[in-house]
């Protein structure tokens, strides 16, 4: 049997910054360490501790607010309860206004304004609920992604939620945290479904698994390689292998050992999975996969289960169970703030069993409400706020972070999406949703190419001048025949974007300008 290899005995030899850092000493051993870092300080405090290796618990230095830090959280298949959420809410609460949360595009939270001498009391307040925040940045496996409507859809083939959590406990030995896996060569992305419409946008994941039937049993279809960074964006590609769900864990560890013990390491803008792949070749690539597998995998099926288009989860809907409903509140570029996270977690106490989930498009899902509670639940003011049926536009934007809290930002992403959809609903007739997405940055994080219209921060100039801009994309394709799309237009300053946009809605959407009629 092959040794596993751990931090201590990769190959070092051609090292980049982060490799050194790595090599010098693992990220999980910081843990040990917090009670030391919350007597210090932010200030006084090991510079590479803070500014790396504390991503290892899911804790981030903002260079943009410093001492005030972001916490990632891992929400395996983006699935919290109303206690996990009210610990949340209290971890923001005590920062003021400095204090919020935002639902990532990875169905996960990220909590902002933290300070680094509470760290060892919410690690124990997140010990009693049962919430990690561990390996969920730098080098590490991120939350891994699943249908949000898992075990609540008739139409699904299979409920994944269990493997998501297997895979989960396996990555991170718990939640616990585990060196096994804590030294990748770079990022690393798993997502898989059970249903029919792509839920998880799989063909921007580093592994994913899709539904598919291989002599009429059912499994997954394996896809590898998807990734968006700033130099390069990949769709997955298949890897001709079909798994039963009894093996999918083990797929996914026998992969993850051949990219830690392979994968390129001197050049982290070529350290994603892809970059091994065009290296050896997929047929060797799935040689070593079953190599550490100990087993041979079996060819893909001809074909997957993806054959609807993606839905959105916004509004009420009726589960496979009789009787209950699931209701998808949209939440506007998924921030929170702790007075919405207290109400969210009310209502899915008082309407359905405590259970809240995430969706990739940064809203939230109550399940499990029954129909004689319906009436009741429409009267709630949260729904006010987070809308059931939001106007158009704002129902499908996504935005990252952007300039607020990011150092990677070129732009200022979330409040200027917010004011952009308000104007131009505020101008045109939709008739039907147009999924726009900002990034603020090259690194893709609002992932800008799978969106009908993707809106990316770069530098550009007007009247000579320097502002901040956007690059265009169209053309992304979600759910079924899942495409990317590409960049059409470079370089368009913010303040001159409103009306760009308007017109491509109208020449590409169906929008029509509204008549305005004076009183
Ligand atoms: Fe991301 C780095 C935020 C999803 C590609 N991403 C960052 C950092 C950590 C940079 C930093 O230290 O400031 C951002 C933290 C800003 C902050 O304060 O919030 C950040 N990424 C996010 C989130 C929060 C965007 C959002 O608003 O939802 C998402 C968190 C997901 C999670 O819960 O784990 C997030 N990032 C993504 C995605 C989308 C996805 O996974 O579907 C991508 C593209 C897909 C991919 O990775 O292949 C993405 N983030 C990146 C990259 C480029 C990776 C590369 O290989 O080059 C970076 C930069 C890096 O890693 O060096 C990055
Ligand atoms: Fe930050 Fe750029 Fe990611 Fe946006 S896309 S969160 S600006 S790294």
């Amino acid at each position: 049997m092959e040794a596993i290899m751990t931090a201590a005995t990769i190959n070092t030899t051609s090292q980049n910054k982060f490799e050194k850092l790595k090599a010098e000493k693992d990220g999980l051993s910081v843990k040990a360490e917090l009670e030391k870092f919350a007597t210090l300080g932010w200030e006084a405090m090991d510079e590479t501790d803070r500014d790396h290796r504390l991503k290892w618990l899911g804790v981030f230095f903002r260079p943009v607010t410093p001492g005030k830090f972001m916490m990632r959280l891992r929400l395996p298949n983006g699935i919290l309860n109303s206690s996990q959420m009210r610990v949340l809410a209290e971890v923001v609460q005590r920062y003021g206004d400095d204090g919020c949360a935002d639902i990532t595009t990875r169905q996960n939270f990220q909590l902002r304004g933290i300070r680094i001498e509470d760290l060892p009391e919410i690690f124990n307040r997140f010990r009693e609920v049962e919430l990690t925040s561990v390996q969920s940045g730098m080098d590490n496996v991120r939350n891994i992604t699943g249908d949000p409507i898992a075990g609540l859809d008739a139409s699904e083939l299979y409920d994944t939620r269990e493997l998501v959590e297997q895979i989960q406990a396996m990555i991170t030995n718990n939640g616990v945290g585990n060196a096994e896996f804590s030294n990748l060569p770079r990022k690393f992305n798993i997502a898989i479904t059970g249903g029919r419409d792509n839920s998880v946008h799989a063909e921007i994941n580093d592994l994913a698994f899709v539904p598919a039937f291989t002599d009429g049993n059912f499994g997954f279809n394996i896809l590898v390689g998807g990734f968006f960074s700033a130099k390069r964006c990949d769709a997955a590609i298949p890897l001709n292998a079909w798994v039963p769900p009894q093996d999918v864990v083990a797929v996914c560890r026998a992969i993850l050992e051949v990219y830690r013990d392979n994968g390129l390491r001197a050049n982290r803008q070529k350290s994603r999975l892809m970059w091994l792949i065009d290296e050896w070749g997929l047929e060797r690539f799935r040689e070593e996969v079953e190599l550490r597998l100990g087993k041979s995998l079996l060819p893909g099926a001809a074909h997957d289960e993806i054959d609807w288009e993606k839905r959105d989860h916004i509004g009420i809907h009726k589960q496979k169970q009789s009787d209950l409903y699931y209701a998808g509140l949209q939440i506007p570029v998924g921030r929170l703030y702790a007075e919405d996270m207290f109400e969210i977690a009310r209502l899915a106490e008082v309407y359905g069993t405590s259970e809240i989930r995430l969706t990739v498009e940064q809203n939230i899902v109550i399940p499990n409400i029954s129909d004689v509670r319906l009436a009741s639940f429409f009267t709630e003011s949260l729904l006010g706020k987070f809308k059931i049926n939001p106007e158009p536009l704002t129902r499908a934007l996504v935005s990252c972070t952007g300039a607020q809290f990011c150092n990677f930002a070129l732009i200022e992403t979330k409040n200027r999406a917010l004011a952009m959809i308000k104007a131009l609903e505020s101008e045109l007739e939709m008739t039907q949703p147009v999924r726009i997405h900002w990034t603020g940055c090259p690194n893709s994080c609002g992932q800008p190419q799978v969106a009908d219209i993707g809106l990316m921060g770069t530098k550009a100039r007007k009247n000579g001048k320097p502002v901040e801009g956007v690059d265009i994309y169209m053309g992304g394709k979600v759910g079924k025949d899942a495409h990317l799309g590409t960049c059409v237009t470079k370089g368009v300053p913010c303040d001159d974007l409103q009306p760009v946009l308007q017109e491509l809605l109208v020449t590409h959407f169906g929008a029509k300008p509204k008549v305005l009629v004076n009183t």
